[in-house]
């Protein structure tokens, strides 16, 4: 068992994901990836070779999913429309890739009897009040807010479906809020790192009250590998670092980072539904496999995603101009 099929692998969580898996195993990986405004395959380019290859093509092409599929040991599947904010503007994407999407891949893993793990999001079960003593589990009801969630936790519920009625060998992990190297611009965090480098204010939603539990994308890389290794078939993992803060918190680190005065953003109007708080209780994957994260310290992981955006600014600065327009064009 040591090929790898790992779609949407040109987009952040994914890329990380194939370079963390090509330097700790020895697993033979395929891309299968639909370079859409997110993909970029210039973030896995380093590790194409021998061991990694890179399949243009989308994961709603039952033939094209099928010949891979048969041609597999195992699929980690991160492909999908991933904003929010796009979200709220153009659902269609989100019910084509993330729902329909998600049904051609396990169907097809069904006719062929192969290992799936299916990635999402841990915005499935809502939003928390801010003093609410509770933190996301394994059993918190589902209760999705954007058409983002929706479609994410209508995926979530077909790979469960499948698992009970096919018997299709599946695990599904929810991990929080991810931050790193190759995630795109129109995010929270690398918006305000290169709006710095560009001369732009932060820019925060509302109040910047809402809270976000970030983790680390090698962090999460690291959990999903062992869940696919060691998980139980048919279980869900929550995976998160304890590392809540308020969007204003994730301002201040930033820009006191970057030597700027700790008040130079602007507020912004708000985003519609706004989800206030995502909190997420790792306890069952740190007993039952044995994980920990390994970027505890916040403040250190935001200066080395600094430190990559400022290193790489041809990765990102071609888009710059456009999301910003976007984003003024919506108040924000
Ligand atoms: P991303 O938008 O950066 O990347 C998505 C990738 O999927 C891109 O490379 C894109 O080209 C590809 N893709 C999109 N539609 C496709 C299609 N129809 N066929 C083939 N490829 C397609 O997203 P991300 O932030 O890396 O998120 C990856 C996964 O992790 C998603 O399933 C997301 O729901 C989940 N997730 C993300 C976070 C986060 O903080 N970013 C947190 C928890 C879970
Ligand atoms: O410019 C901004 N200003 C701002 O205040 C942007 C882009 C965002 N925000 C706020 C909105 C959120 O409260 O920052 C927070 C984070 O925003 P996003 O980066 O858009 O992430 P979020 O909506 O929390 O969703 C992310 O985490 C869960 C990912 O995009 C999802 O794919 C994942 O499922």
């Amino acid at each position: 068992m040591n090929r790898m099929l790992i779609t949407g692998g040109a987009g952040f969580i994914g890329s990380n994901f194939v370079h963390h898996v090509i330097n700790n195993t020895d697993y033979h990986v395929t891309v299968l990836d639909a370079l859409t405004y997110a993909g970029n395959k210039a973030s896995i380019e380093s590790v194409l070779g021998d061991r990694a290859v890179f399949v243009h093509g989308n994961i709603g092409d039952s033939e094209l999913v099928d010949r891979l599929m048969s041609g597999t040991d195992v699929i980690v599947h991160f492909a999908a429309e991933s904003h929010n904010d796009n979200s709220l503007n153009n659902p269609r994407p989100f019910v084509d890739t993330n729902i329909v999407g998600t049904f051609t891949l396990i169907e097809s893993a069904r006719r062929h009897g192969k290992r799936f793990h299916h990635i999402s999001t841990d915005e499935v079960y809502g939003d928390l009040e801010l003093n609410d003593p509770n933190r996301f589990t394994e059993s918190t009801p589902y209760n999705p807010s954007s058409p983002y969630s929706s479609t994410k936790a209508s995926s979530d519920l077909l790979v469960r479906a499948w698992v009970r009625s096919f018997g299709l060998q599946a695990t599904l992990s929810n991990c929080s809020n991810n931050y790193g190297p190759f995630q795109h611009i129109e995010k929270f965090i690398p918006r305000q790192i290169t709006n710095v480098l560009s001369g732009i204010r932060p820019k925060i939603y509302g109040t910047g009250n809402n809270v976000r539990d970030w983790i680390h994308a090698d962090d999460h890389s690291s959990a999903v590998l062992k869940i696919v290794e060691r998980g139980e078939i048919g279980e869900t993992y929550l995976i998160g670092a304890d590392g809540e803060k308020s969007n204003l918190e994730v301002v201040q680190v930033i820009l006191d980072a970057m030597g700027q005065p700790t008040d130079s953003f602007d507020f912004v109007e708000d985003r519609s539904g706004h989800d206030l708080r995502y909190a997420i209780d790792s306890s069952k994957l740190r007993t039952s496999l044995d994980w920990r994260p390994r970027y505890t310290n916040f403040e250190e992981g935001i200066v080395a995603t600094i430190t990559w955006y400022t290193e790489n600014r041809s990765w990102w600065e071609n888009d710059k101009r456009s999301v910003e327009e976007t984003y003024r064009s919506r108040g924000q």
